[in-house]
């Protein structure tokens, strides 16, 4: 059996394909995994047809001989594994197998185009399916996995229990054997190297930030928490909240990240994308660092929320090699947090963390704090709260305004639609880019506080009710949609002009 997998993300990482890869390969199963990084990157826009011809002919080519290729997907890359999908069974003859967040959200939709697809984790459902081809068995009973018959029924079954002892999962495949990626300096797909990789990786928003190469890991899957914007709700529906927020062991972690080591030498710093490490409990966090110090002793940056992150966790962290962390704020609005489902985590919460994160900070780059902008629901005083509460954060920091989108599956989602805000899934979602972000007078106050310089005095004027009702007007709309339209090309400029990319 050999298995292709595809990955269409600009970022090279997907967990998705390289868990799957080792498991597969575990168990006997030869694969080989295709990078074919977005050529929009993050600046999506409505475009179909994401690759060339000539790239689809040589993904054509690596999958002749493949008995099953699987295509992982989030909702912004259904056009690339559309496109992807219908190329392949133009040129060959091979059953083609989603996975991922979107599919596990949408089967249905995925089934229009995809032969199979698998319904939350796939480790162990992609092997069933191996098995059940490889036999000449049916796919249709296959736990995770839904399919469409040539009569157009769908099979759709239950999700198995979700695997408890991440430790029996091999680590992400980075082993770059069998490896190809779509590299347009290389002239198309190419063997990936760790020469090729590290340019990717350095490519990274963090990683040009920090000067250093990244290493992205998860210690662990799923979230303590349940934002209503966000899809780990949903997933926790599927599943059942209990037992989804999983850990691996410390020594797990380590063991992965020594061999990622040796492959990759140039590994300059890690950067934990577990949804929420600081849920880790204080004990765990402690022998993690203590196991850091003595096995990695790199630089590392996590995220944490503001339920989560205490001084105890922060002393053992910037002790092991914290330099950066990321946390979620999304609103200064009380009236929002509750609407997001985070009124766990109002301002005195949110407060009282950045106090604690703020004393370390002769010892950590300038915290970033995550901002959701453009939620239907907000009025002006909640937008203005969320700038008021910004003039109040204490500095250094950056902000990370994201513009909402409204993913399938989450309670926001399924009220905005109910709404009447959420009409078009096509425009506002899956072609929509987080950096879509509504050229107003709130917005524009965040982008100018987002470097954290921004006086707060200044600000907290900026958003009185007196000075935001004359700016924020529509006498001067159409300057905030010049000041937009202006902002980002002059940036592009002023950083070309001196030098940096
Ligand atoms: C790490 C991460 C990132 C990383 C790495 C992404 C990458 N390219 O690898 C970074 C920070 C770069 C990133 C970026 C983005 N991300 Co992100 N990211 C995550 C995060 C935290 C973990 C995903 C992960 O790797 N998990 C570990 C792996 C092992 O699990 P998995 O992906 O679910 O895969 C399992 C199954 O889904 C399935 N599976 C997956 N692929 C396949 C393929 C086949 C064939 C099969 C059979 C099964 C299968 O099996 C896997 C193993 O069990 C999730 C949140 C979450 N907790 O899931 C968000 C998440 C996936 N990201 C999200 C988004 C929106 C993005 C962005 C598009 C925009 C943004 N706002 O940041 C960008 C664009 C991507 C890019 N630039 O490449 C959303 C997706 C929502 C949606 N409906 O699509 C999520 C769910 C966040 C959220 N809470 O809403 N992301
Ligand atoms: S804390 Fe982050 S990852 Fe967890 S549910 Fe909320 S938004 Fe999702």
């Amino acid at each position: 059996m050999r298995v292709v997998l595809i990955s269409p993300y600009p970022d090279i990482t997907a967990f998705g394909v390289r868990a799957i890869s080792s498991f597969l390969r575990q168990n006997g199963v030869a694969t080989r995994l295709v990078f074919l990084p977005d050529p929009l990157g993050d600046a999506l826009t409505d475009q179909p047809e994401r690759y060339p011809a000539r790239i689809l002919d040589a993904l054509a080519d690596l999958c002749r001989d493949a008995d099953l290729v699987g295509i992982s997907l989030m909702t912004n890359y259904m056009d690339n594994a559309v496109q992807i999908t219908r190329s392949l069974r133009a040129r060959l003859m091979v059953p083609v197998l989603w996975g991922g967040v979107h599919p596990t959200i949408r089967p249905r939709e995925c089934l229009d185009t995809a032969d199979m697809v698998c319904v939350g984790d796939g480790e162990e459902a992609i092997l069933d399916v191996c098995l059940a081809l490889e036999t000449g068995g049916p796919v249709t009973g296959i736990a995770n996995i839904w399919s469409k018959g040539p009569d157009g029924v769908v099979a759709e079954n239950p999700v198995r229990p979700l695997t408890t002892d991440l430790d029996a999962l091999p680590p992400p495949d980075w082993s770059h054997e069998e490896h190809y990626i779509w590299d347009d300096r290389a002239g198309g797909i190419v063997a990936l190297t760790p020469a090729i990789t590290e340019r990717f990786l350095a490519g990274g928003t963090v990683s040009k930030m920090l000067g250093r190469v990244g290493y992205q890991t998860m210690t662990g899957r799923g979230c303590p928490h349940r934002c209503a914007y966000c899809v780990n709700d949903a997933i926790k529906s599927l599943y059942g909240a209990k037992g989804y927020l999983r850990w691996r062991s410390v020594s797990h972690v380590m063991d992965e990240l020594a061999e990622a080591r040796r492959i990759m030498p140039f590994i300059g710093y890690v950067w934990i994308s577990d949804d929420a490490f600081f849920a880790r409990p204080l004990e765990e966090i402690r022998d993690f660092c203590k196991a850091w110090k003595e096995r990695v002793a790199l630089p590392f940056t996590c995220l944490g929320s503001p339920a989560t992150i205490t001084r105890e966790k922060m002393d053992a962290l910037v002790d092991a090699g914290m330099i950066y962390l990321q946390m979620g704020v999304q609103t200064g609005s009380p009236r929002i947090q509750e609407l997001f489902n985070r009124k766990a985590m109002g301002n005195d919460k949110m407060l009282a963390a950045m106090r604690i994160i703020n004393s370390y900070k002769d010892r950590l780059l300038p915290p970033s704090y995550d901002f959701i902008l453009d939620t239907p629901y907000e009025t002006v005083k909640d937008r203005l709260d969320s700038i008021r509460f910004i003039a109040r954060i204490p500095k250094p920091f950056r902000l990370q305004p994201f513009s909402l989108v409204l993913y399938p599956g989450t309670k926001l989602a399924a009220m905005a639609v109910a709404d009447g805000y959420l009409t078009d899934e096509r425009s506002q979602v899956y072609t929509k880019s987080y950096t879509m972000r509504r050229p107003d007078y709130g917005n524009f106050l965040i982008l100018l506080a987002k470097g954290g310089r921004f006086p707060s005095g200044l600000l907290a004027f900026c958003a009185r009710d007196g000075v935001a009702k004359v700016f924020g007007s529509k006498l001067f709309r159409p300057f905030w949609e010049l000041a937009f339209a202006v902002a980002g090309p002059a940036k592009r400029l002023v950083k070309r002009l001196l030098g940096r990319r």
